[in-house]
């Protein structure tokens, strides 16, 4: 019996010192194993007389599951025990920055976009969004775009089947639609921008069935040229990240608006490689003008009373100017390595004081 006591207290002990896992499981075995100490003692039973034997046997049992309990209580001991220090470790400080590595750059054309949104956010234009799917009112007729217009052939707008009343609609081929649905639920001034897709049915070396715009619209009482002048000229400058670039506002036509212009910026030409901003070259980056009286009638608009300018530009030839990227089919090739290599920094929006692009 004295052997029996003994031997619990010295595996009560053996567990509760056990210091892991893989100590305690040597403790159980030595003691529960088919070798161990205990189950030896189970073993001798066999040898005993009847009484003696149930007596033994009784005590032994009282052990072996007082022991069994120790084990199982101090394993779990030591399993929260590692399971703490796993969470200690292993433990993520959700307060630290974003690692940017690891998931890909921004695109280029998303990049483009969101510097030239900041821009006009930072002058104070909201930012307006519509349908890819337009009708043709809102596409062309509104817009003072002509029936007989080129734009509206089969071979330019992208059109869906025909409804049963004849009427079809269409991929826009410009965002001006989006301002044409501002200005009929807007009441002046008026001030945004317009981002996004549009399409139209062409395909080759400098053009894609889509393309990514951006076009802008102010209206006020007494919005004039001189307001569109400053506007465009502040964004060119603030874009291209250089001052003093020379601007040419050059008269031009567009059936939305009158008078007309399109915006060239200086740039040079020397040994094949273009550079924006001095030199006796001019490059064609934007289209503008005063919104045409026949636009603002379509929108509700009483021409004289209200009055207003407006621009577009192509998202993808600016980007190609800024970024030096030589061939437009590639902003739609999902190339990895160019856009490793093209590519920005995710997570580093752009702001106008914190930087366009670095
Ligand atoms: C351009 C050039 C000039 C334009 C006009 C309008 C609207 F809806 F106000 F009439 N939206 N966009 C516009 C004017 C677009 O893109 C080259």
């Amino acid at each position: 019996m004295d052997t029996l006591a003994s031997l619990r207290d010295e595996v009560l002990a053996a567990v509760g010192a056990a210091g892991s896992l893989a100590d305690l499981d040597e403790v159980r075995v030595g003691a529960l194993g088919k070798k161990g100490r205990l189950t030896g003692l189970m073993k001798e039973l066999g040898g005993l007389d009847p009484e003696a034997r149930r007596m033994r046997g009784q005590a032994l049992n009282v052990v072996k599951d007082e022991v069994a309990a120790a084990i199982e209580a101090r394993k779990t001991d030591l399993e929260d025990a590692a399971l703490d220090a796993r969470l200690a470790q292993e433990g993520i400080d959700v307060t630290l920055p974003p690692r940017p590595d690891g998931v890909g750059t921004i695109h280029p054309i998303s990049q483009t976009m969101d510097e030239v949104i900041a821009i006009f956010a930072q002058m104070g234009f909201a930012v307006a969004e519509g349908p890819e799917i337009e009708d043709d009112f809102h596409n062309f007729t509104a817009l003072n775009i002509p029936p007989e217009h080129p734009a509206r052939q089969m071979h330019d707008t992208f059109y869906l089947p025909p409804h049963a009343d004849g009427t079809r609609h269409l991929l826009r081929t410009h965002t001006s639609p989006v301002q044409i649905r501002t200005m009929q639920e807007q009441a002046p001034p008026i001030r945004i921008v317009a981002p996004g897709r549009t399409y139209r049915c062409d395909s080759d070396m400098t053009h894609t069935p889509m393309f990514h715009q951006i076009e802008g619209l102010v209206i006020d009482r007494s919005t004039h040229f001189g307001h569109l002048k400053g506007c465009l000229i502040e964004f060119v400058e603030t874009f291209f990240e250089v001052s003093e670039v020379p601007v040419r506002f050059r008269p031009s036509f567009f059936p939305f608006t009158e008078p007309s212009a399109e915006v060239d910026i200086g740039c040079s030409r020397k040994g094949g490689e273009l550079t924006i901003g001095a030199g006796d070259g001019w490059l064609e980056i934007l289209g503008c003008g005063m919104v045409h009286p026949n636009v603002l009638i379509a929108c509700g608009l009483d021409p004289a009373v209200y009055q207003g300018f407006a621009f577009g530009m192509g998202i993808e030839r600016i980007a190609m100017l800024k970024y030096g990227i030589p061939d437009l089919r590639t902003f739609f090739d999902a190339d990895l390595r160019w856009l490793k290599h093209y590519g920005f920094v995710p997570l580093d929006l752009p702001t106008v004081t914190g930087g366009l692009s670095r």
